[in-house]
């Protein structure tokens, strides 16, 4: 059966792969597993029919049969451990790529998100610019952090994995991609992540819900 997942009808970034379902689409077409996409809009994801399958409101949301997930992580994680291509065989290496998944989202993310927060939400409060140069050293730091552990390598732990996937689906978004030029080798990380034609497969289905339905003029 063919999955459906949820994704954004009107994203604020008019698709350009940085709502969370891109991070699922890329898995998806990483490993050749065709998708379904149902595009809902804000009211409906605040629905009690969209939240029995997302608690928070929000998408993405995965479904297969009766078989629902939330969490693009965990959507990601569940397609990789059905398919071959995200998570290495050897047992070690798949517990670290995992590990990577989970930094991705539970430890380089928050201090990323944090900006946008800060500026959409907090953006007009008298302390909003003094508490800046605070935020971008935070994520400065996890850059830095993340930098030296890459190093020269091509992905972090051996070859491709779901982990590369999300920490490049993370590092792609505009308060981290700010400031990837003070780390070359992560610049090149991002690059090498965008250049897979997964990646570019996702990407355009993504920009397609926009570029499709665009209303005329
Ligand atoms: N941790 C969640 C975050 C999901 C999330 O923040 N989704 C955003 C779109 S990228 C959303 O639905 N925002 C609308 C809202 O929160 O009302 C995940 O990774 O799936």
């Amino acid at each position: 059966m063919t999955p459906t997942i949820t994704a954004f009808e009107s994203s604020p970034d008019r698709g350009r792969g940085l709502a969370r379902d891109m991070a699922v689409r890329w898995a998806f077409e990483e490993v050749g597993q065709p998708y379904d996409v149902r595009l809902v809009s804000f009211a409906e994801m605040k629905q009690p029919a969209h939240l029995a399958l997302q608690p928070f409101g929000q998408i993405p949301t995965y479904e297969e049969g009766g078989f629902a997930l939330f969490e693009s992580g965990a959507i990601v994680l569940h397609i990789a451990e059905q398919h071959a291509g995200l998570l290495p065989d050897d047992a070690d290496s798949r517990a670290r790529a995992i590990a990577w998944m989970f930094a991705a989202k539970s430890t380089v993310e928050p201090v990323i998100v944090e900006n946008e927060v800060a500026k959409f939400l907090e953006g007009d409060k008298s302390w909003s610019e003094e508490r800046q140069p605070l935020i971008n050293g935070r994520i400065r730091d996890r850059l830095r952090q993340l930098s030296v552990r890459l190093g020269g390598a091509e992905w972090l732990d051996g070859q491709f994995s779901a982990g590369d996937l999300l920490m490049v689906n993370v590092l792609r978004r505009p308060s981290a991609l700010a400031l990837l030029g003070e780390f070359p080798n992560l610049a090149g990380y991002v690059a090498r992540g965008e250049a897979r034609p997964a990646f570019k497969r996702a990407f355009d289905a993504q920009l397609a819900v926009f570029t499709d339905h665009a209303p005329a003029g």
